[in-house]
This record gives C-alpha cells, structure tokens and sequence, in this order.
C-alpha cells in the first residue's frame, strides 16, 4: 500500500512537471484528489482493511494528498505568473497605431432650416410656442372654423386616437391655445412636427414640419401683413426677391392669400427650381377670422391680427434642391453628410 501510495505521488509530481497551462493543471488535480481521483479510490476502499492498519494508511494518505495539493497550488501560482508575463509582453500598445475614428453627428437639414426660419421670426420680435401633438379634436379643427364634415378635414385626413383626440394636422392649435391663455397683444411662431393619413411620395409625408405665426393687436392690417412676411422672404431667400400675395381660402382667415417670392435661383427669369414660372409659392396667410379671435374670448371689435402658416419640408427641398421628401425622413448618412 505504502509502495502504490508513493507511485502515486511520484507520477503526480512528473505530470506537474510537465503543465503548460491551467486546464492541463485541472485534468490532474481531478485525475489525483477529484471524486473518482486515484487517492480518493484509495480513502474509499479503507473500509476493507484492518483496524490497525487503518490510521497507518489514513496518515500516509493525508501526507501525499496534501503534497500534491501544495504542488498543485505552487504550480498554479507559477502558470499565473508565466500567463501575465506572456500578456504583457503581446499586449504592448503601439503608439504609432492610427487611432479609431469618432463619428460626429450632424445637424439634420430641418433642423438647420427651422433654426434659420426662427432666428429671423426672433429678430421681429416674435415668441416661440409649443404644444402638443396629440391634439384634441376642437383645438386641431373645431376652433379653426373647421366643424365635423367641413371638406377641410377631408383635406387634411389624419390619424384618430379617439373621437376626440387626433394627431395634430397642423400647428394652428397652438395658436389657439395661446389666445385662450394670453391677453393681446400676442406676436408667436408655433413650429413643429404635424401628421396627415397621406400615402407616401415624392411630396407627401404623413409626418412633416410646419411653422405657423400669429400677430394680434388693435390695429393690426393687411399691411403689418405684408410688412412683415415680405421682409421674412428677403432675410431667407436674399434682398432682391419681391413678394406677391395670391387670394386663396383657408377656413381660419378672411381675407385669406398665398406669398409667392420671385424664384430664389433664376431671380424670376424662369428655371428648373420655379418650373419655368419666374415665382415659387412660400406660404399661406391671411387676417385671423373674427369666428376663431370669438372662439378664443377675444373680442373681435377691439382686436384683429394675421397668421401664416409655412411647410418647413418645403422650404428644405427649395433651399437644397432636394425633389423628394422622402430623402428628409429615411436617415441615410450619405445624405445627411451632404448638410
Ligand atoms: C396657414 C395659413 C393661414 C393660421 C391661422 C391661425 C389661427 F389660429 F390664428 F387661426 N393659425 N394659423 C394660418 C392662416 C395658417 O397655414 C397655411
């Protein structure tokens, strides 16, 4: 017994020898002191020997397991010591390695023009207004003069949260809820995103950008009008574009016109930008209906006032010359680099 216990021993010590690493070191200490381990086979058949020679083997056994378990140990520390060596020696750092590159983001082209659009609206004066996009129904079409079956809604088809919630199809709710909440005079630009259950084309989003303005005082004419968005379209567009005002509908003004600006490109000759016409149409406006002022407690005798209402998408494919608006909401980097 004592003669196979030391055989053991020495062919542990061998093998220990020999490790090149820390699973090599695992398959021998379960081969020596795991379950099925050689030493452990021999603790287990103890059972058959006599009583005298059982604390004689017991001892010589506990002495070579605790050998091969200190050698275990002390190999273990040396194959550690080895590995971090071999780490450090692969895993020196080359300065002179280019670096990753970082990717900056970029500022989207809406963005870019919205900023533009409102920084000349903040130069007039003008407040900057938010609201929410999911609108009630009486804010997005009752209040602006556009009752239920009005051909309007038809027009402006959107997306029904419930009866009587909707997502806002344009930005003239937050006018409303601006009069509602503010005495005259009141002098806003309400931007922001907009919805309409539109099929998607070359023109059509059913998520666009719309900024609309709102200017009520006493006195406030057609001229203050004029004044104003003329001036709007030569610090966007240059000092040399003139303006025309085309009447036109809308249920929430009367009088109600579109602005055409004299092309930006061609300066009214005719090109590919205006389609030959010399004029591109910019907005809508018109002087706020005496109804919707009603609808806001403000009392059309003592007050008047104009909005106007801009398609921002539009005004960003006129700028660049982009002929689908699709370009603006599919986030292709090798677009959006372009800005
Ligand atoms: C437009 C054109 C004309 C407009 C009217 C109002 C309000 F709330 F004051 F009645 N907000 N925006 C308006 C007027 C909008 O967009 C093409």
């Amino acid at each position: 017994m004592q003669e196979k216990l030391n055989l053991i021993k020495d062919n542990a010590i061998e093998e220990l020898k020999k490790v090149n690493d820390a699973q090599e070191l695992e398959s021998i200490r379960v081969k020596y002191l795991g379950k099925k381990g050689e030493l452990t086979q021999i603790l287990r058949g103890m059972g058959a020997l006599s009583a005298e020679e059982r604390p004689i083997v017991g001892k010589v056994v506990n002495e070579v397991r605790s050998n091969i378990e200190e050698l275990i140990e002390s190999t273990y520390r040396v194959i550690k010591e080895k590995e971090k060596t071999n780490r450090l020696q692969n895993e020196t750092i080359d300065i002179s390695m280019p670096g990753k590159k970082q990717f900056l983001g970029k500022r989207h082209p809406l963005d870019l023009t919205l900023e533009s659009m409102k920084e000349i609206f903040i130069s007039m004066g003008f407040t900057i207004e938010e609201g929410p996009e999911v609108e009630l129904d009486y804010y997005n079409f009752e209040a602006l003069n556009i009752p239920k079956n009005h051909p309007a809604r038809g027009e402006q088809d959107t997306f029904y949260i419930n009866d009587s919630l909707v997502l806002r199809t344009q930005t003239s709710p937050i006018q409303i809820r601006t009069m509602e909440k503010q005495e005259p005079p009141i002098k806003m630009i309400a931007p922001g995103k907009v919805y309409r259950s539109d099929a998607v084309d070359a023109t059509h989003s059913p998520i666009f950008y719309q900024m609309e303005g709102l200017v009520i005082d006493k006195g406030i004419t057609f001229a203050d009008l004029k004044g104003t968005l003329d001036l709007f379209a030569k610090k966007m567009f240059g000092d040399k574009v003139v303006t025309k005002f085309r009447p036109h509908h809308f249920p929430f003004t009367e009088p109600s016109a579109e602005m055409d600006a004299t092309c930006f490109v061609c300066n009214g000759d005719g090109c590919k930008v205006c389609k030959g016409s010399g004029w591109i149409e910019i907005l809508g406006c018109g002087m706020v209906h005496p109804q919707v002022l009603r609808n806001c407690g403000i009392d059309p005798e003592v007050y008047s006032g104009f909005a106007f209402g801009f398609g921002v998408d539009r005004m960003v494919m006129m700028k660049y010359a982009i002929d689908d608006i699709r370009l603006l909401y599919e986030s292709d980097m090798r677009f959006l680099n372009q800005f």
